[in-house]
């Protein structure tokens, strides 16, 4: 290489870096845009030596400044038919978007590795002088993105929205969109390389042409004030910043508020805006009111809900009052189609299941979820923790494994932050406590406050023995200062025991915060039956959910539990043949759809369990 051309890859590199994890502006509410969908089937191919993106050298096609014909991101043809071309789109086999690869083709059920996506499309631009963005709901887990052989962007991490302005680079016919695709686990990643879940890979959520004003909304935060139910607090910001004095109206009709602001340099309106009456969104009534907000240019409509949500002393209050948090876990997958979920049917069949057992709150583990349920639980009145994947022993020296973090917080903060279900913010699951680890959910806690000082923070952390003695029960983590709910996960019973070592337990939990209990569990296989000791058993399961729901009674902070999990969800890590055969088994319904003897146990208990306190 030529010291130009080092200069030349260096800068680019460089530059892949720093747009590695922002995509500003990151648009929001972007289902109430207009816009065309890219649902449906793409052409794909499968490079597990990444053929089409590094040549023998293993130099990289796009930071040439010509690349040559090879590259897939091209979409080359052959001039003439001795022209040789070794890839092409046009033959190759079809997959559906969104979707992940596992579940649809049976030879790439345990791939690791890049997969190119090509989608072929016409636009037709629905209004004079906007502005067109590509948008992803999330792709697992790197992105390289190219409309028309121009690169867009690289994307890092697989739960959180993206896009691209492409104004300039859409035609109305005949665009191709390709799309590398890579779910390679590595170690410095959010997730790291362990996990107890499938890897799924590919473009698993919802792919659009999202069109704008040229001076678009591009965020707004509206939401009571924590301190006053009667104030709505947050800002509106305008995608061109240094223009001052820019007019934007704040409207709910339902109750005749037609607000208007005005921004500062930076297009930023501040709001705070004093109500005579409003009705508080809440599990029982979840009253969404239509938002109109207007600008010269723009106007976007949303259904927001208000409510407030904070802690005092060792109950968390909803809109002031008491709440007892019947919850339950859900990883985002539908066992019964197979597959990431993605859609607004799988959403509403999770939740109608946590409704069936008696929840007002899930844990959605261990990653952003997607819109859609989050959007569902807000219409339907269920309480939502979110979750980033910091999971398990991740790099936590390293500077760009926090960027990565902080960057998939603030995506998904930005995607949910007007959504009233969604009540706490969780950093971090069964994290090891070190100094540089509390340094990094500190810091990440703090962002979290800075961007949202609404909601709740908590993380999934581990119990402790008492001056070594087993029986007697902490949460000595040090980060139990830093948040605002302590939650932690808990196996006595199943990896600590049998379930009747329950009885014998004492907690010695001093914080005067709430505690929620963010797993409990044992794995059953649906259908196989034994006495209540015999592991795998629906009645092993049954057992400690009857132990584990008393022994945590005992606990005078307890103000939720999230037990683990809804459904049997598909682990690489399980392995145990008629039994797991790949499956975590500590669902509570089976990867078919049928209960086991627990989840009757648990929808009792939430049954009885009243949802406030009357003190
Ligand atoms: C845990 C993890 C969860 C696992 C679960 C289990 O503590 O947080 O991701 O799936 O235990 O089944 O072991």
């Amino acid at each position: 290489m030529n010291y130009n051309r080092m200069l030349k890859v260096v800068f680019i590199l460089l530059l892949n870096l720093g747009q590695s994890y922002t995509q500003e502006p990151l648009l929001m509410n972007v289902y109430h845009r207009t816009y065309q969908s890219l649902h449906g089937e793409w052409d794909y191919i499968v490079d597990p030596y990444e053929n089409g993106f590094y040549n023998y050298r293993y130099e990289a096609y796009d930071i040439f400044e010509n690349p040559v014909r090879e590259a897939y991101f091209l979409n080359t043809k052959p001039k003439d038919k001795s022209d040789r071309v070794e890839y092409d789109f046009d033959t190759a086999d079809k997959i559906k978007v969104p979707g992940d690869w596992n579940s649809q083709k049976e030879n790439l059920f345990y791939y690791e590795g890049t997969i190119w996506y090509r989608k072929l499309f016409d636009y037709t631009i629905k209004n004079r002088n906007t502005r067109t963005f590509l948008y992803f709901g999330a792709v697992n887990y790197q992105a390289d993105v190219y409309l028309n052989g121009t690169k867009l962007g690289t994307h890092f991490g697989g739960f959180t929205p993206f896009n691209y302005e492409i104004t300039n680079f859409i035609k109305e016919k005949d665009n191709f969109l390709i799309v590398k695709v890579d779910n390679k686990r590595r170690k410095e990643a959010i997730p790291t390389l362990n996990t107890d879940w499938w890897n799924y890979g590919g473009i698993t959520r919802d792919v659009m042409l999202i069109e704008t004003p040229g001076n678009f909304i591009q965020d707004y935060f509206i939401q009571l004030d924590p301190e006053n139910e009667l104030q709505l607090k947050g800002y509106v910001r305008l995608n061109r910043k240094h223009i001052t004095d820019q007019e934007v109206t704040l409207i709910i009709p339902e109750i005749s508020l037609a607000q208007k602001l005005i921004t500062d340099t930076e297009g930023v309106a501040l709001l705070k805006v004093r109500l005579d009456s409003i009705t508080c969104w809440s599990t029982k009534n979840p009253k969404l009111y239509e938002v109109i907000l207007r600008t010269a240019e723009d106007e976007i409509h949303d259904q927001i809900g208000f409510r407030t949500v904070r802690t005092s002393g060792s109950y968390i209050l909803l809109n002031g009052k008491r709440i007892f948090l019947k919850g339950i876990s859900i990883h985002e997958e539908n066992p019964i189609r197979g597959g990431r979920a993605h859609s607004i049917e799988d959403a509403r069949q999770l939740l109608m299941w946590a409704k069936e057992l008696g929840c007002n709150y899930v844990r959605l583990a261990h990653y952003p979820h997607n819109e859609h349920i989050i959007r569902l639980a807000d219409q339907m009145g269920i309480l939502v923790w979110e979750e980033i994947p910091v999971y398990w022993t991740i790099e936590w020296n390293n500077q760009d494994t926090y960027r990565n973090a902080e960057n998939q917080l603030k995506d998904v903060i930005s995607r949910d932050k007007n959504r009233a279900c969604v009540i706490i913010w969780s950093v971090a699951n069964e994290t090891p406590a070190s100094e540089a680890r509390n340094n990094f959910l500190t810091k990440l806690a703090n962002f979290s406050r800075a961007l949202d000082p609404t909601r709740l923070i908590s993380a999934a952390l581990e119990q402790h023995n008492y001056n070594r003695n087993p029986l007697i029960r902490t949460i000595d983590d040090p980060f139990t200062e830093i948040v605002d709910v302590i939650s932690f996960n808990d196996y006595i019973g199943w990896y600590d025991g049998l379930p009747d070592k329950c009885r014998d337990i004492e907690w010695k939990i001093i914080q005067n915060k709430p505690v929620i209990i963010s797993e409990f569990g044992a794995g059953a296989k649906y259908g196989f039956h034994g006495d209540s000791l015999t592991r795998w058993s629906e009645e092993y399961q049954e057992y400690l959910y009857i132990e584990t729901l008393k022994m945590i009674s005992k606990i005078e902070q307890l103000r939720g539990i999230s037990p683990w999990i809804l459904v049997d969800f598909r682990s690489p890590r399980r392995h145990l043949p008629k039994i797991q055969d790949g499956w975590n088994r500590k669902g509570l319904i089976s990867e078919s759809g049928n209960k086991k003897k627990a989840f009757y146990v648990l929808k009792t208990f939430y049954d009885k369990k009243p949802e406030f306190y009357d003190h």
